[in-house]
């Protein structure tokens, strides 16, 4: 078993070192797990909605702990910190309801009696990235605890400290050993091996397109259940019509908010030709105003980048681009980007066709609503969107033609735990949260008993 170092991004410090599993390790956590799924499925459904609900409630305990955690470990704000805290606190409390209600049907048959149950599958590994260490984690393992499985959970390399404590704090609330194992390593040794280990009957991958392309295809062979949560390049779309002050108040959070590395960045955006400039002289006071900052300051709304290598290729989607303008960003020590909005000159921008997984914004005009959809549409990805109006059937008309699972209108909201998220296109396969994600931890089956 080797160590890898752990980062502080707003210092670029050492902040601790963590064991990085092997092979060997990871297959004794896997069929330790296999071990536990005996016992596990079989405990009563009151027994476990209330180990779920005490494991809620140690993460609620340790809630400021876990933040400071992150804080130090990803660079995110304060006051995000604790939301991601207290979303894991949540979710599991949401999830804790269901083993008491998550039940089969009967089905009208001749000659006896049909029933269907949702049987657990078993293992199921999660493989977590470094943009959103706790609430990815926590959307993985509480639904799929719930429903009985047990869990194998692989951090990021780079932000493995609340996933470390999480495992603790599962173990502290009363968790049977081994239901949840938290196995820090490399994505190609531990990640990898939830791929082909047999006894893993479930991935959940969080992350780039390309490596959640590789992994289902790994899975494909032993035709292993997937859930894939990729890379978006999601549009605000503003029409005229629209608020315009608080279209554009709201836009520089939709896109900065965690230095711009969320799935979910409303990173394009399209603005009607005929308020264009007009928009873009509101955009701008709010952008110069976006505060960037320590991200430990109760006053910051965006910390640092993850790494220097990742500043680096953020970086590089500005060469030879029209810089509109940028906020400001702290000097020295960390790996600091400032809020940034380039005019794309052309769909075929690169800036404006990739994920760039930072504080960029690009900017196009479009010249009607037709024109509106097909630019939003016009990307490989699909997985969370805006759009501002205020005639109902445009925005009845728009969200229905825009290819995205997750859409708003007059807001930037993409994650409530108790409705379904996911993505369209290449931006993923299957859903998390709410109902949608339970079932897709189980397998069913259906039982005839004859009557003679
Ligand atoms: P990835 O390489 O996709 O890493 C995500 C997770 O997968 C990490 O836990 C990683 O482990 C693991 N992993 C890597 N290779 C693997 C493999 N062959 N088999 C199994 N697991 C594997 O993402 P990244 O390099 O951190 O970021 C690159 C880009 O991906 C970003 O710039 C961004 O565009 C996109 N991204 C998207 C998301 C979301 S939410 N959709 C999240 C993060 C990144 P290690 O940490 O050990 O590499």
């Amino acid at each position: 078993m080797g160590t890898t170092e752990v980062i502080n991004p707003a210092t670029g410090r050492v902040l601790t070192t963590v064991p990085s599993l092997g092979v060997a390790e990871t297959d004794a956590a896997i069929e330790r797990a296999q071990r536990a799924f005996v016992e596990w499925r079989r405990v009563a459904p009151g027994d476990r909605a209330r180990l779920l609900r005490q494991f809620a409630a140690t993460v609620d305990e340790h809630l400021e702990e876990l933040a400071a955690l992150e804080v130090s470990n990803a660079g995110h704000t304060s006051g995000n910190a604790r939301w991601e805290a207290g979303n894991v606190r949540d979710v599991l409390d949401y999830y804790a309801g269901a083993p008491e209600r998550l039940s089969g049907r009967q089905i009208p048959v001749p000659g006896g009696l049909d029933v269907t149950f949702h049987e657990p599958l078993g293992v199921v590994g999660i493989i977590v990235p470094w943009n959103f260490p706790m609430p990815i984690a926590g959307w993985g393992f509480a639904p799929a605890l719930a429903a009985g499985n047990t869990v194998v959970l692989k951090p990021a390399e780079l932000t493995p400290l609340t996933a470390i404590r999480l495992g603790e704090l599962a173990l502290e609330a009363g968790l049977p050993a081994d239901v949840f194992q938290v196995v820090p390593g490399k994505g190609s040794v531990v990640g990898q091996r939830f791929v082909t280990h047999p006894a893993v009957r479930k991935v959940c991958f969080t992350g780039s397109t390309d490596v959640g392309k590789a992994i289902m295809a790994g899975c494909a062979d032993q035709v292993k259940r997937v859930t894939l949560e990729l890379g978006g390049k999601s549009a605000n779309i503003v029409f005229a019509d629209a608020d315009l002050e608080k279209a554009a108040a709201a836009a520089p959070s939709s896109v900065f908010d965690n230095a711009g590395q969320d799935c979910c960045a409303r990173s394009r955006l399209l603005v009607e030709q005929s308020v264009f400039d007009k928009f873009l002289a509101l955009l701008e006071p709010a952008v110069k105003a976006f505060r960037v900052s320590d991200p430990a300051l109760d006053t910051a709304e965006m910390g640092p980048l993850i790494s220097a290598g990742h500043r680096a290729t953020v970086a590089s989607y500005l060469d030879g681009a029209d810089v509109a303008f940028t906020g400001s960003a702290p000097d020295g020590d960390g790996w600091w980007f400032p809020p940034t909005v380039l005019l794309a000159r052309s769909t075929g921008d690169r800036h404006w066709r990739e994920e760039v997984f930072g504080p960029v914004l690009s900017v196009l005009p479009f010249r009607d609503e037709e024109e509106a959809v097909r630019l939003a549409n016009d990307t490989a990805y699909g997985l969370s969107g805006s759009l501002w109006t205020r005639d109902l059937g445009r925005a009845l008309r728009v969200s229905r033609a825009v290819e995205t699972g997750a859409l708003s209108v007059n807001s930037h909201s993409s994650v409530r735990y108790w409705t379904p998220f996911g993505g369209m296109k290449q931006s993923g396969l299957g859903r998390e949260l709410g109902p949608d994600a339970l079932l897709s931890f189980t397998d069913v089956k259906n039982v005839f008993l004859a009557d003679s």
